[in-house]
């Protein structure tokens, strides 16, 4: 009889070969198609070369003809239209009660529109994040489903399977909620990942521009914190680049120019938060900071126009690289703290009823992001399913009161010294911001009383209850519609 598969995998790129190696490693049988056929049988041959557990299609028929029933496809295509494309293609071919998956790095609302859609024609749907590179997709990724919730049995086996597992044996992926949600999961990942890696810069800035530390030092620092509350992927690659030489004994890292590329999910992060209404600030700094380096040219003629600080730095530097040790873990939990307060409120406002302790877990390993850190955060949750604030949560808040002085320390030197830290300064801004009973905005209600008719509302009278001065005496009573973000 002819062997069947149990899914197709769709894209033959760098994700996808490697998710249905991984697929097969786990005793799957998988169906591989591309729109560009000759990938087909160039995986065949190369990668997936002896792997009975791995067949070829050279036409959707075949592929689906291939497939048990009800049967599974996912989708591992750029983003945008592609997608869109394939849905079409592979709809004809499809019958009720089938699945399809989008891995790819999709816009949640894309996500939102197709599964509803999808259920509309009696199939279902799945949009999934996928994170964790080629690496991660070829050993263990972490994956951030999301869509139908009848789809989640059919593909639960599978990804668990495939998915990185914790210390614990726990898997890296779990349901994360309707429609969107996963794709949203994802995309908040990504801008916290966004925020890791800009905080890692800025200690590095610090350290080579304010502190003089070589490449070396700064190597043997941070190979030095990944063995403590700073253990994670991202501050272990850190190490490893400042300590890689090329042949010549040049530091690579002095070799690439400090211009920052972006694919556009921390961009979305940053705009959904405003749209939410919710200060994911730090983020959004990252998002600004890398558009900032990209302006290279004019950087280097300011450089020579603008006049900075002439100050110097003076003092112990050892104590000093302690002290940004503990100003990015500060910065690191508020940016944290923010992007499960995004989460929260886009689970309110799109319907979805996230597990924020699982969405820790499924960043525990696999993931860019994976760090000791977010077992912390699973912990947290663990204990108060309903915290409304991580920055509220007992463990959180002792470590930012121990960072306290260093953060502080560290903020007011860069700005001594003329060294940008705009995550590390919007992050004690925030924190600021958020523990002030008291913010400034009595004062700016005022204003947009005073020249728009906005109104206000009294400290002394009940919430919702809008007032209106005529302060200069010659405007009328007549106010404006209230907005509130
Ligand atoms: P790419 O994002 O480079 O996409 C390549 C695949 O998309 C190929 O199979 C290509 O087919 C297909 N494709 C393109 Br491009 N345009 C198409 C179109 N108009 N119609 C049909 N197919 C089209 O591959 P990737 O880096 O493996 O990423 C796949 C997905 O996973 C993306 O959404 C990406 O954002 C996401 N992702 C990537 C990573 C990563 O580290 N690379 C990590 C996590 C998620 P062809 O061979 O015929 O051109």
């Amino acid at each position: 009889m002819e062997k069947k598969g149990d899914i197709a995998l769709i894209g033959l790129a760098v994700m996808g070969q490697n998710l249905i190696l991984n697929m097969s490693d786990h005793g799957y049988t998988v169906v591989a198609f591309n729109r560009t056929l000759s990938k087909v049988d160039e995986f065949l041959q190369g990668a997936a070369k002896g792997r009975d557990t791995i067949l070829g299609a050279h036409s959707l028929e075949e592929m689906i003809g291939l497939l048990k029933k009800p049967r599974k496809v996912m989708l591992m295509v750029k983003a945008g239209k592609a997608v869109d494309e394939f849905i079409e293609l592979l709809l004809p071919h499809l019958e009720a009660g089938d699945l399809i998956i989008d891995g790819g790095n999709s816009h949640f609302p894309d996500t939102i529109r197709r599964t509803k859609y999808l259920a509309d024609k009696g199939i279902l749907y799945i949009g999934t994040g996928v994170s964790g590179g080629e690496e991660g997709a070829r050993h263990g990724p972490s994956i951030m489903p999301g869509g139908n919730p009848a789809a989640w049995p059919l593909i639960k086996g599978i990804f668990q399977s495939i998915a990185a597992k914790t210390a614990d044996g726990e898997p890296c992926c779990d349901w994360v909620g309707e429609d969107g949600a996963g794709h949203y999961v994802k995309m908040t990942h990504n801008g916290i990942e966004y925020g890791d890696m800009q905080l890692i810069c800025e200690a590095y800035q610090l350290m080579r521009d304010g502190l003089g530390l070589t490449n070396q030092e700064m190597h043997s620092v941070f190979a030095e914190w990944n063995k403590g509350e700073l253990d994670s992927y991202l501050i272990e690659i850190t190490a490893d680049i400042l300590g890689y030489r090329d042949e010549s004994g040049t530091h690579v890292v002095d070799l690439i120019l400090d211009s920052a590329g972006q694919k556009g999910t921390g961009k979305w992060t940053g705009i959904n938060s405003l749209e939410l209404g919710v200060p994911v600030t730090l983020i959004a700094e990252a998002v600004y900071a890398r558009c900032l380096s990209a302006l290279k040219d004019e950087r280097v003629t300011a450089s020579k126009l603008l006049k900075g600080s002439q100050a110097v730095f003076q003092g112990d530097r050892q104590a000093f690289v302690e002290d940004i040790r503990k100003a990015l873990l500060a910065s690191k939990i508020v940016s944290y703290a923010q992007g499960f307060m995004l989460m929260r409120e886009a689970a309110r406002e799109y319907g979805w009823n996230l597990n924020y302790g699982g969405v820790a877990l499924m960043w525990r390993g696999g993931c860019i992001i994976r760090s000791v850190f977010l077992g912390k955060i699973k912990q947290a949750y663990d204990r108060n399913p309903a915290l409304s604030n991580l920055l509220l949560d007992d463990y959180f808040r002792g470590i930012i009161e121990s960072c306290q002085p260093s953060w502080r320390r560290v903020v007011a030197k860069a700005v001594e010294l003329g060294i940008p830290l705009p995550a590390f300064a919007t992050a004690l801004a925030f924190y600021d911001g958020y523990r002030c009973a008291r913010l400034p905005a009595n004062l700016l209600q005022a204003q947009r009383d005073y020249f728009g008719a906005h109104t206000y509302e009294r400290v002394d009278r009940a919430r919702g209850q809008h007032f209106h001065t005529n302060w200069t005496g010659t405007g009328g009573s007549v106010s404006a519609s209230t907005y509130t973000v």
